[in-house]
């Protein structure tokens, strides 16, 4: 390596003195202007990764969900994986390096990790809408190219999008091609195929109308991209296109989840299919008011719900032993948790928070499906279970197992394997629902949410929150968990847990119960124990 040219390079760049950030779930993420220095290095790691796996590793630019003047980056994996774990420790190293350590700590990884220092690196880049995301991207480019290393900047890109043609990339093709043009492609073929099976495409309209709140965000520019390639019985309308207001501000997939109402810009007539997206469209949630004015979500608990019972339908059909399951985090509502296992008697496991936990756990099984409550997720074929299937839709004699054998086929190439990904997961429901007829409304009453309340809490140091069994219980700090238990014995149907974030400097406090008021107290009570025993800062919570 040459670190006089490190050196001078990386004095362009000049990480913020005193300043230290974590890789955490998400990558990084803080304001923007504080990025620089860590876009910068993670062009290096990034160089190092893909010497160390001689393969193609991705970078993406984005602070998803966040406001517009956050930003963050994280790296992709060369299976279009989150970043190994072991990796991140090295990511938040570099990140925190001052000046002069920074040639020790490249040093390091390079040794430990056995870095052939002679290979040939290639990374690809993308990035979100934000102002400040090209300016980042550049500072990435410039940590490549010091190092020697080759890029491909994919420019605006949605996350999925970036974890899809990393994975195409190192796959030589054989999951698609690593283009924009081979994503639109692969996935609208497979979507096209599917809806043709479908024999109604809706109830008295041959039309499938379907409003989509973009965010604010890239969503929007890719599904005008992508527009054309759709069969014109699917017409999507797009709002918070970007045009007029700034990304994510009350819009966006999380904004609908967290505040459980409609997002600003789009005007919903009764029971009218709507969905959002987040600001880097990696998660959507679907919704609808009824015609009493209520707004009912349909978040990512039933988004599996509903793709595991057209899963289910069609395995049985093929009549092959492939085991599925569904992957969730402590937030997926109880209410889904009992339906999938005790009416769709389909094995649940829970995992704790953060996608590669999910993904990984799906990975153990033929058919994985995994879903957060806010909207992320997808689903995992294993290599076996799509050689059987493939070759059943090709050579099965009998109609309706080689049809059904078919449409999973379909379904394999129409979903983003390798992240969750709100355009692929739309293109899912919206085949599923036309496939099988099925109304939003019809779709939401498959089981009824229990009601759930998610704060937060400011502590002084939220490590103070140990955490076991998936994140449901806490270990420490002491009495915490015992004041928990005390408190959801008081309410029906109820349950609480409280984790510290990934994501934000916060402790997360999550409650359901019977009825609104009484998630909405069990909440309440459950943050105000936080704040007294594990360090609250500021005032006391307030009640909902
Ligand atoms: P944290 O901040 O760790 O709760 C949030 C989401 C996760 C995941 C990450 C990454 C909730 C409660 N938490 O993590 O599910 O999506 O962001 O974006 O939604
Ligand atoms: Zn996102």
């Amino acid at each position: 390596m040459d670190f006089e040219a490190i050196k001078k390079s990386s004095a362009l760049h000049p990480k913020p003195a005193g300043l230290t950030l974590q890789y955490g779930t998400a990558g990084f993420r803080t304001k923007a202007e504080r990025l620089d220095h860590v876009m910068f290095r993670m062009g290096f790691l990034a160089v190092l990764r893909s010497r160390a796996t001689a393969s193609t590793i991705g970078v993406m630019v984005t602070a998803s969900h966040n406001p517009e003047e956050d930003n963050g980056v994280k790296l992709i994996d060369p299976h279009g994986e989150m970043l190994h774990p072991s990796w991140e420790e090295y990511a938040t190293q570099l990140a925190n390096a001052e000046e002069q350590e920074l040639q020790k700590v490249m040093t390091e990884i390079c040794q430990k990790e056995e870095v052939n220092l002679h290979k040939d690196a290639l990374v690809f880049i993308g990035r979100d809408t934000r102002p400040s995301s090209k300016k980042l991207s550049q500072s990435v480019i410039d940590g490549i190219s010091v190092l020697g290393g080759q890029y491909h900047d994919y420019g605006l890109v949605t996350t999925p999008q970036l974890h899809y043609v990393v994975f195409c990339q190192n796959t030589q093709g054989q999951y698609g091609k690593a283009t924009l043009e081979g994503y639109y492609q692969k996935l609208s073929k497979a979507f096209v195929e599917l809806i043709k099976q479908a024999n109604s495409p809706s109830s008295g309209d041959s039309q499938r109308h379907l409003k989509i709140d973009c965010a604010n965000g890239i969503g929007a520019l890719k599904l005008m991209e992508m527009q054309h390639y759709f069969p014109k019985e699917v017409q999507i309308h797009l709002y918070n296109d970007g045009t007029k207001e700034k990304l994510n501000h009350l819009c966006g997939a999380d904004y609908v989840k967290v505040h459980q109402t409609s997002p600003g810009g789009l005007d919903m007539k009764p029971n009218e299919r709507c969905c959002s997206l987040d600001g880097d469209a990696d998660r959507i949630v679907y919704y609808y008011k009824d015609t009493a004015d209520h707004f009912h979500l349909i978040d990512g608990d039933k988004i599996a719900t509903l793709i595991c019972i057209f899963l289910k339908e069609l395995l049985v059909k093929v009549e092959q032993a492939l085991k599925m399951a569904v992957v969730q985090t402590a937030y997926a509502n109880g209410s889904s948790t009992r339906y999938l296992e005790e009416t769709m008697k389909v094995p649940v496991h829970c995992v704790k928070t953060g996608v590669k936990h999910l993904h990984h756990k799906a990975q153990e099984f033929d058919v994985g499906v995994y879903f957060e409550a806010n909207g992320h997720g997808t689903v995992l074929f294993s290599k076996a279970a799509e050689i059987k299937i493939r070759h059943l839709a090709k050579e099965e004699k009998d109609d309706e197992r080689r049809e059904a054998a078919k449409m999973l086929e379909n379904m394999m190439d129409l979903i983003n394997q390798t992240v969750g990904d709100a355009i692929s997961d739309m293109l899912v429901i919206e085949a599923i629902l036309a496939l099988k007829g099925l109304t939003v409304q019809q779709w939401d009453a498959i089981y009824t949410d229990l009601p759930n309340r998610l704060l937060k809490v400011q502590v002084a140091d939220r490590q103070v929150i140990g955490t076991t069994d998936a994140e449901r219980r806490v270990v420490a700090p002491p009495g915490l968990q015992e004041k928990i238990d005390a408190l959801v014995q008081k309410y029906k149907s109820s349950r609480a847990f409280v984790r510290p974030s990934g994501t934000e400097d916060i402790v997360r406090i999550y409650a359901e119960a019977d009825k609104q008021e009484n998630a909405d107290a069990l909440a309440h009570e459950v943050s105000l124990a936080v704040y007294h025993l594990a360090g609250g800062v500021g005032a006391p919570p307030q009640p909902v």
